[in-house]
């Protein structure tokens, strides 16, 4: 068993970022089965699940013309326009049924506000509107976070960086991670990972 100070967070493992899903993730179940090991040796586990409205910023289907994977201008900064995916309340939007649950203690839904996307567990794409989930870790005395998940490039490294901005010793676990590979967005992500001091294992 880790320590009580180590939290593992499960990030968005969805049915529509899974093989068959909107916004399949190559290989994005085949990570299940060892998050599942890995949860039982955690005392604390965070499940985080992307949980959009239909008429969410982020989704090019609200913007007439847009490709899927182009890239607008948000208030924020740049912003990919994806496929419409894990609309709060769908299918799509479920946890992949092979993902254990009842291990967690707290689930985070994240990139609820129509006007505003959130890769990161922690903050909001404007890095500054906060989840909650910092308080929630901190209260309950975790110094340590080892991130797995959907997908490596976006959600787990945005909150990666966050977490090591936040002075939280952060670990990726790769192998329990799968991406997207956008234009280059795992190489990037991997980079400012190991320059903000992520640890990237196996
Ligand atoms: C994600 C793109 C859009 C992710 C979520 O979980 O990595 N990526 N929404
Ligand atoms: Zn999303």
């Amino acid at each position: 068993m880790k320590p009580a100070s180590e939290a593992l967070i499960v990030i968005d493992v969805q049915n529509d970022f899974c093989p068959g899903g909107a916004l399949a993730v190559a290989g994005g179940d085949e990570i299940i089965s060892r998050i599942n090991r890995l949860m039982a040796d955690f005392q604390t586990v965070v499940l985080t699940q992307d949980w959009h409205p239909a008429n969410h910023a982020s989704f090019a289907a609200n913007y007439p013309g847009a490709a899927p994977f182009s890239l607008t201008q948000m208030p924020y900064g740049p912003q990919v326009l994806w496929p419409t995916h894990c609309v709060q309340g769908t299918g799509g939007a479920a946890f992949h049924k092979d993902l254990r649950t009842d291990p967690a203690q707290l689930v985070i839904r994240k990139g609820f506000r129509p006007e505003i996307d959130s890769y990161s567990a922690f903050f909001e794409n404007d890095r500054t509107t906060a989840t909650g989930l910092d308080g929630y870790l901190r209260n309950r005395g975790i110094t340590s976070v080892i991130l797995v998940g959907l997908a490596t490039d976006y959600c787990v490294a945005y909150s990666a960086l966050d977490a090591a901005r936040l002075g939280y010793k952060a670990t990726v676990l790769e192998g329990a991670c799968r991406a997207i590979d956008l234009n280059g967005s795992l190489a990037q992500a991997r980079d400012l990972m190991r320059a903000a001091g992520v640890a990237l294992e196996a």
